[in-house]
Formats: C-alpha cells, sequence, structure tokens
C-alpha cells in the first residue's frame, strides 16, 4: 500500500522562477540520515578547529591589555595559560599578536590578540589611527594574495581581524572627538564592539546614563557598530541582536588576579570596599562582553568578516588590479603585425589573459 506524501512546493529566493519542493521529516517513508550531515560537519570543524582573530584598540591606560588577559585567564581560557602568570602588565609599546590555542571538550580554537599601542599621549593625534587601518587591510591583502594564487591552500591562513573591541573611557560624558574618528573608519572596513573601560569607576546610574548617551552619539554620527541591523539573517536573529543592541556598550572591567569569595577562586579588583568580580553579572558587563565574543557570536563575526568587509575590500581590490591593468595595456605601444609564418601550418598558441594573469601575482 502506498503512503501519501505531502510536498510542499516553493518559490526558492535564491533562483527566480524555480521552485523548490519541500518534503516534511514526518511524510518520509523511512530514515533518510539527512540529520547525519550535522555530525559530519562537527566532525571536519572539530578536526580543523577554528581560527578567531580579536584587536583592543583605544586610547592609552584603558586597561586593554589588562582585559586581554581577562578574556585569556577567564573560565573559557584559563586552562591555556601558564599557571603561575605573575607578570606585571607593561605598556604597550607596538602592535603586538599573541595567539593561544584553547581546547575545550575536544574543540580547539586559535585564538589570536592583537593587542595595539594606546593613542592619545601625543600633543598632535592627527591620523593616529592609521597604522590600526593599515594592519587591518595588510591582513586582508594577505588573504587576497593567497586566495589569487594558481596553486592555492586548501585552508588559507586567516589573519584577518574578526572583531575589534574598542575602549571608551568611563567619562561619564559624551563620545570624544577621537573616539568619533576612530570607529567611523575603522567601522567601515571591521566589526566593533564598543566597550566603557574601567567601568568600576562609574556608579550604577552614571553607567546607564553614559551608556544612552553614547548608543546617540554612535547612531548620530553614523558609526557601525556590531552587530549591524542590515546583516540580521532573520527574525529570531533580529530578537537576539536588538537585545545586544539596546545594552551596547558593554561596561567592562578587567584583572588578572584571583581572590578568594566564599571559598571560591574568582576574578576580581580587590578595593578598600570589596571586591568587583569581573564575572559576576551584577558587578560588570564583562560575562555579556566574552559571551558575545566566544559563546554566541564567533561564528558570525567571522562571517561578517569574510561576507561583508572583506568582500568589499577584495571588489576594491580587483577593480583597481583591473584599472591598472587597462591603463598599462592602453600606454602600451601597439606592436607591428606579425610577418607571415616561415613554418606553413605552424600553430600559434594564443592565450589573451596571460598578461593579466602574471600581473596579479
Ligand atoms: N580601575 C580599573 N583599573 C584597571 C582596569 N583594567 C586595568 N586597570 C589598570 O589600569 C592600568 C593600565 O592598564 P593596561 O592594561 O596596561 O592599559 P592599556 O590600555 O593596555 O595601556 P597601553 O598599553 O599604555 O595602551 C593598570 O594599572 C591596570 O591595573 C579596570 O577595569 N578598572
Ligand atoms: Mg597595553
Amino acid at each position: 500500500m502506498s503512503k501519501q506524501v505531502e510536498v510542499t512546493m516553493e518559490v526558492s529566493e535564491r533562483v527566480p522562477g524555480l521552485t523548490a519542493g519541500v518534503i516534511r521529516g514526518a511524510d518520509l517513508f523511512g530514515y533518510v540520515g539527512i540529520e547525519a550531515v550535522l555530525d559530519q560537519m562537527r566532525r571536519k570543524t572539530m578536526k580543523a578547529g577554528f581560527e578567531f582573530n580579536i584587536m583592543v584598540v583605544g586610547q592609552s591606560g584603558l586597561g586593554k591589555s589588562t582585559l586581554v588577559n581577562t578574556l585569556f585567564k577567564s573560565k573559557v581560557s584559563r586552562k591555556s595559560c601558564t599557571p603561575n602568570y605573575e607578570e606585571k602588565i607593561s605598556k604597550t609599546v607596538k602592535l603586538q599578536s599573541v595567539s593561544h590555542v584553547i581546547e575545550e571538550k575536544g574543540v580547539k580554537m586559535k585564538l589570536t590578540v592583537i593587542d595595539t599601542p594606546g593613542f592619545g599621549d601625543q600633543i598632535n593625534n592627527e591620523n593616529c589611527w592609521e597604522p590600526i587601518v593599515k594592519y587591518v587591510n595588510e591582513q586582508y591583502e594577505k588573504y587576497l594574495k593567497e586566495e589569487l594564487h594558481v596553486n592555492r591552500k586548501r585552508r588559507i591562513p586567516d589573519t584577518r581581524v574578526h572583531c575589534c573591541i574598542y575602549f571608551l573611557p568611563a567619562t561619564g560624558h559624551w563620545l570624544r572627538p577621537i573616539d568619533i574618528e576612530f570607529m567611523k573608519r575603522l567601522g567601515k572596513i571591521v566589526s566593533i564592539v564598543p566597550v566603557i573601560a574601567k567601568a568600576d569607576t562609574l556608579t550604577i546610574e552614571e553607567r546607564l546614563e553614559f551608556k544612552q548617551r553614547i548608543r546617540q552619539d554612535l547612531a548620530a554620527n553614523g558609526i557601525r557598530v556590531y552587530p549591524q541591523k542590515e546583516y540580521d539573517e532573520d527574525a529570531e536573529d533580529r530578537i537576539v541582536n536588538d537585545r545586544i543592541r539596546e545594552s551596547i556598550p558593554f561596561a567592562v572591567v578587567g584583572t588578572d588576579k584571583e581572590h578568594q569569595v566564599n571559598g571560591n577562586k574568582v576574578l576580581g579588583r580587590k578595593t578598600k570596599w570589596g571586591i568587583i568580580e569581573v564575572e559576576n553579572a551584577a558587578h560588570c558587563e564583562f560575562a555579556n562582553l566574552r559571551d558575545l565574543l566566544i559563546r554566541s557570536h564567533l561564528q558570525d563575526l567571522k562571517d561578517v568578516t569574510h561576507n561583508i568587509h572583506y568582500e568589499t575590500y577584495r571588489v576594491r581590490r580587483l577593480n583597481e588590479m583591473e584599472s591598472r591593468r587597462s591603463l598599462e595595456r592602453a600606454k602600451k605601444p601597439v606592436p607591428p603585425p606579425h610577418p607571415p609564418s616561415k613554418h606553413s601550418g605552424e600553430m600559434i598558441f594564443f592565450f589573451p589573459f596571460w598578461d593579466q594573469l602574471v600581473d596579479c601575482f
């Protein structure tokens, strides 16, 4: 006896005019095993591991290096740190990237943190964003070059900056012109997550008001911060991301010290009136930042970097290459016509794109 199967015909959004039949699970004749594809993907990803690159940017002394250590030492990454790390953090004087391989439940992640020297100490801070913008673009260029190789690697090493944490001083006022200028430029090329640094210096009310003012300032200046509304994939995404957008910038506190609280070791800052627990949601929003970066949006940050920021760079560079080639071609003198070949029947191979291919490398 044959079983009736319900086939819903849907119009494919990708290919206009093409219809796709959707056979729902309950209507299948038996187990096909499609869901096993998830296991296959999981196994492959576990073998290959992830690469994730975070950059920290902001004025000098705002606690960028400390927060990086906090991220590494917090529960997600504590295992990968040297257990008796007691070095004092010194002023960052050059752009440096540090990689750690974090392994949790068999999943490996190569986390690279790009620490940048603080800016704002100079009398003239004009163009102080240039080395950072240059670094971000250099990583795109590296990736593009690898992609254009004829024999390209199966897995191109990814050094592109997937996320830039931008540190705002806890002034309690408005955004400063330098932060506006910096974020305007960076927001066009990389996903920025702004944070209020040293949030322990603000009261709860000051923090809330400051956050609101910053959000107004960001909107008024057309600064793009992550997660951007335009890239929400569906309604579910929008609900989650709206909640993040409403609480951005996260007010964070960093530390590289552990203290005993009720018999437990916690990351915190000891003050005369108590311990500010970094991972306690009632004390600051460090946990929200870590969750966003690692637990909930890591893959999305990578996707946005590849599909939006890198793609914009790639299109621009390929267009530049093409117009340079056209210019060079226009400049070249036209060669005289070939004399007739002495060898009758000789085959002349002609590959019109050869010079373009050579130009790419
Ligand atoms: N109150 C408070 N102090 C902090 C916090 N995070 C870091 N600090 C302190 O601020 C000082 C500067 O911290 P760093 O992490 O070196 O700051 P940085 O932004 O890396 O500085 P540069 O490398 O000069 O750009 C140190 O004394 C830290 O202990 C925080 O969340 N709250
Ligand atoms: Mg530093």
